[in-house]
C-alpha cells in the first residue's frame, strides 16, 4: 500500500518535475508551437482511432460470441461489404496519414525556410526576414556563442561578442542541474527573429534545446541555419544532441531569454568587457604571473585542450601530455617556437595575439603540478 501511495505520489508530481511529465515540455517559440500542435493533433487521430477500434472489436465480441464448435461464415468475402473492406480500409488509414503528413510537411517547410535578409536592410521583406544572427559553435566539448552583428571596433577591426559556454562541475551547478549547467549562459531577447547559425570545429555536434522544439546539426565545415522567434522569458536547457565523443554528456546548452531592455544591456555590458579586454592585451602593461595564468587557462581551454586534455595529460599515443613534458619544464625558446609554428600534426599559433601566447605557454609551464620560467608577451614578440 506504501508503494503504491509512493508510486501515485510520483506520478502526480511530474508537473514539479518537467522531465517526469507526461507530454513534451511547453514550446516557447513559434515554430516550437506548431510542431507541438502537430504532435497533438496525431496524438488526438490516435486516441480516437483507438476508440472505433476497440468499440466494434468489443461490440463484435459481444454480438457474435458463439459457441465452441460454431462452424463460421463462409461467404462473408463474397459479399459487397466483404468484398471492398479490403479496399476501403486502407485507403481511409492512408488519407489519415497523408493529412498527418501533410501538416508536417508545412511545418518542416517553414523551419527549413530560414529567412536570408536582415531586417534592418531597407529591401528586405519585412515578413520574412531576421533581427539578428547568432553562431552557434560546437567545440569537444563546450559551446561557443557570436553575435556578428554586436562588437565593437578596435584598431579599425571590428571585434564581435563572443560566449564561450562550458559545463559546471557538480558542485558548482545549480541544484538539480548537474550536467545541465554551463558558467556562462547564451542571453537572448524574445519576441525577436533569431536567426542560428550551427556549425563545429572538429566533430559533429548538434544543438538542441527541447522547448525551442528543434535540433540542428553542428558539421565541420559548414553552416546550418535554423531560426525562432522565443515568446517567454525564462532559461531553457538542453544538451548536445550527436554523439561526439567522450564528454558528450558534458555539452549542456543554457539559454536565458530577458526582454528586449535587458538584452541591449547585457550587451552594452559584455562590449564593455571586450573593449577593456582588447585594451589590456594591446598595452604594453607588465603582466603579472597570476594575469597571464588564469587568461592562459581560457586560452589554453579553448584551443589547446581538444588535443592536449584539460588536464595536461594528452590524449591517446597521438597527443603528447604537457604536464611533465621536457619541452614544458625546458627552455623557453624552445616551447616558444613549438607553439609558434607547430611540429608535424601540430598547427602554428601565429595567429594569437602575444598576449594570448605568453600567457598560454605560462600557464602550460606552471600548470598541473609543472613548475617552469613564465614568458612574457614581449618574449613572443622576440621570437617571431
Ligand atoms: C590538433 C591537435 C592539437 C592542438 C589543437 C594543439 N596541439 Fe600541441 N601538439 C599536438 C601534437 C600532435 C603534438 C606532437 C607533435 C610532435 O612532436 O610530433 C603537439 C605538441 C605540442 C607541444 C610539445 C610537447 C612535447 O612534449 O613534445 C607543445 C608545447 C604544444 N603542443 C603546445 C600546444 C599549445 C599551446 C596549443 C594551443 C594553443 C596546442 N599545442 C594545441 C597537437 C595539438
Ligand atoms: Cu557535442
Amino acid at each position: 500500500m506504501k508503494k503504491l501511495a509512493t508510486l501515485l505520489g510520483l506520478l502526480l508530481s511530474f508537473s514539479s518535475h518537467a522531465e517526469y511529465g507526461l507530454n513534451f515540455p511547453d514550446p516557447v517559440t513559434d515554430i516550437g508551437q506548431e510542431i507541438y500542435d502537430v504532435h497533438m493533433f496525431t496524438m488526438w487521430i490516435a486516441t480516437v482511432a483507438l476508440i472505433i477500434v476497440f468499440a466494434i472489436m468489443l461490440f463484435a465480441l459481444i454480438k457474435f460470441r458463439k459457441s465452441k464448435g460454431y462452424k463460421a461464415d463462409q461467404n462473408f468475402h463474397k459479399t459487397w461489404f466483404g468484398n471492398w473492406a479490403w479496399v476501403l480500409v486502407p485507403v481511409m488509414v492512408l488519407g489519415v496519414d497523408f493529412w498527418i503528413a501533410g501538416r508536417a510537411q508545412s511545418t518542416l517547410d517553414k523551419f527549413w525556410d530560414a529567412p536570408k535578409q536582415n531586417c534592418a536592410h531597407e529591401n528586405a521583406d519585412a515578413k520574412h526576414c531576421f533581427d539578428m544572427n547568432i553562431k552557434v559553435i560546437g567545440h569537444q566539448w563546450w559551446w561557443e556563442y557570436e553575435f556578428p552583428e554586436h562588437g565593437v571596433d578596435f584598431n579599425g577591426k571590428f571585434y564581435p561578442i563572443k560566449v564561450e559556454s562550458r559545463p559546471l562541475e557538480e558542485e558548482d551547478a545549480s541544484e538539480g542541474n548537474y550536467l545541465r549547467d554551463v558558467d556562462n549562459v547564451l542571453v537572448i531577447p524574445v519576441d525577436t527573429v533569431i536567426r542560428y547559425l550551427n556549425t563545429s570545429v572538429d566533430v559533429l555536434h548538434a544543438w538542441w534545446l527541447p522547448e525551442f522544439g528543434f535540433k540542428r546539426d553542428a558539421i565541420p565545415g559548414y553552416i546550418l541555419e535554423t531560426w525562432a522567434t522565443v515568446r517567454k522569458e525564462g532559461i531553457f536547457r538542453g544538451q548536445c544532441a550527436e554523439l561526439c565523443g567522450t564528454w558528450h554528456a558534458k555539452m549542456p546548452i543554457v539559454v536565458k531569454a530577458v526582454s528586449k531592455d535587458e538584452f541591449k544591456q547585457w550587451i552594452e555590458s559584455e562590449k564593455a568587457k571586450l573593449l577593456a579586454e582588447l585594451k589590456d592585451a594591446n598595452s604594453n602593461k607588465d603582466w603579472s604571473k597570476d594575469e597571464l595564468m588564469v587568461k592562459g587557462k581560457k586560452v589554453y581551454d579553448t584551443m589547446c585542450a581538444g588535443c592536449h586534455n584539460v588536464n595536461g595529460q594528452g590524449l591517446g599515443v597521438a597527443f603528447p601530455a604537457l604536464k611533465g613534458s621536457p619541452i614544458a619544464l625546458g627552455s623557453a625558446n624552445q616551447h616558444i617556437d613549438i607553439v609558434l609554428n607547430g611540429k608535424k600534426t601540430m598547427p602554428g599559433w601565429k595567429h594569437l595575439s602575444d598576449v594570448d601566447l605568453s600567457a598560454v605557454i605560462t600557464y602550460e609551464r606552471n600548470a598541473w603540478g609543472n613548475n617552469a620560467s613564465v614568458v612574457k608577451p614581449a618574449d613572443i614578440k622576440s621570437a617571431r
